[in-house]
């Protein structure tokens, strides 16, 4: 077994300061339609790149930490890297999988365990990264994956009393195909989100605990749990920018339905990740918070059943979402230039796949700064089980929600036409 610790720097940037001047609620201005990412707050059209990239695109980013999210926490100093076991001989020779604690700022903050598999021989490769809902030790057989200790949701193999067991290992494969990115080039990089954020509210922990919360509740803009996620993507990708392995520049973020409203959260933060896949991330991800359907979920629903996956401001637009100063094709839209994937099954209607297609639509004007081919998003809505592979790409197939191996060769087409 090698043991490694790699220690790496990190910018110790804090966004900058929320501007205390957003209005409330009832002094915002009602917009029916979904607000376009090139119109600044105060109506100013963005016509350039630069415009975008200097004033509109930090703007959404302040809208959506103050009004949605919450604030993104500041930077740690310094991420460590600890190898906790390394097989080069993994999926029959096919891969290295490995087991990495990675450990940031003071030593109450929580770590994650990140589980990676890298293609032998094919290396440095691209890699899709994202957080998981059972633990690690329930997406490979390995008997050296750390089972953990947190709080886990109660429909996993192996969980009782919201605790995980050996019971679960190896028990769901089918989630994060390892070997069929593996076969394809790819690597994968996984965590527990519960590592970072468990999935409950009214509870000190993780990063609430970490950043000296003193309520459970969601206060106006305090970090949500879908924003301690993103994060704990970013110091992710922290360690995969470092690892040989992996190509830096051919990072795709990846999350299934609360996660994926995580993946998209996370690819808007952080430029580091070239393609964006939100896979039936519905309300509060890539659907629209105005709703033309009542099949899908909406804000009140969401905030009432998950109060803590949002900050407190965003609880309140439940009842009138159309004073929300952004619509979810304004989170697409900070992504520009870099691809998006949204991949929908189609009895999902509570994640809203035509809305979904509407968002992708209005996120386009952004991308349209930027000199690119053209289209960039399809004119309609693809049939089902055909990729729109358009820079701003669709999927629906037919089915239920769920993340699958055959959602699995959707991605990796869209990231051979993009990330080669
Ligand atoms: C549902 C929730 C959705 C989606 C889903 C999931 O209960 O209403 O927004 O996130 O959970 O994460 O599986």
């Amino acid at each position: 077994m090698r043991l490694l610790l790699i220690s790496f720097g990190v910018l110790a940037v804090t966004t900058a300061a929320l501007p205390a001047d957003f209005p409330p609620l009832d002094k915002l201005p009602a917009s029916a339609d979904m607000p376009s990412p090139v119109v600044m707050l105060d109506g100013t059209k963005v016509t350039t790149k630069a415009d975008w990239e200097a004033k509109r695109r930090p703007q959404l980013k302040e809208l959506f930490q103050h009004y949605m999210y919450g604030k993104y926490p500041a930077k740690p100093e310094k991420v460590t890297g600890k190898v906790l076991f390394e097989d080069a001989k993994a999926f029959g020779g096919k891969g290295t999988l490995r087991e990495v604690e990675i450990t940031f700022g003071p030593p109450e903050w929580p770590k994650i365990y990140l589980l990676i598999a890298t293609p032998n021989g094919k290396t440095p490769a691209a890699c899709f990264v994202g957080p998981n809902f059972q633990g690690n030790h329930c997406l490979v057989a390995d008997e050296r994956v750390r089972i953990t200790p947190e709080w886990c949701y109660p429909n996993t193999p192996g969980v009782k009393a919201n605790k995980a067991s050996a019971e679960g290992r190896g028990k769901v494969l089918d989630v994060w195909p390892f070997e069929q990115a593996l076969d394809k080039g790819y690597a994968v990089a996984t965590f527990y989100s519960g590592d970072i954020q468990p999935d409950r509210p009214n509870v000190i922990e993780g990063m609430r605990k970490a950043l000296g919360f003193t309520e459970g509740k969601n206060n106006p803009d305090d970090t949500a749990t879908v924003m301690s996620w993103a994060w704990g993507v970013h110091r992710a990708v922290d360690y995969l920018v470092t690892d040989p392995s992996v190509d830096p520049k051919r990072i795709a973020v990846v999350g299934h339905s609360r996660l994926g409203k995580t993946a998209l959260l996370a690819g808007a933060f952080d430029d580091r990740i070239a393609l964006v896949i939100p896979h039936q991330s519905g309300c509060g991800g890539a659907g629209p918070s105005r709703l033309k359907t009542d099949k899908a979920e909406s804000v009140a629903r969401i905030t009432k059943a998950f109060p803590h996956w949002f900050c407190g401001n965003f609880t309140a637009f439940g009842p009138d979402t159309s004073k929300l100063p952004f619509d979810q094709n304004d989170l697409v839209a900070i992504c520009a230039p870099r691809p998006v994937l949204m991949t929908n099954a189609e009895e999902d209607l509570w994640a809203n796949p035509s809305g979904q297609f509407e968002v992708l639509k209005a996120a386009a004007p952004a991308y349209e700064l930027y000199e690119l081919a053209k289209p960039v998003v399809a004119d309609k809505m693809p049939e089902s089980g055909k990729l729109a592979s358009e820079r701003l790409g669709y999927f629906i197939r037919a089915g239920k929600h769920s993340m699958t191996p055959d959602d699995w060769k959707v991605y990796m087409e869209f990231a051979d036409k993009w990330l080669k």
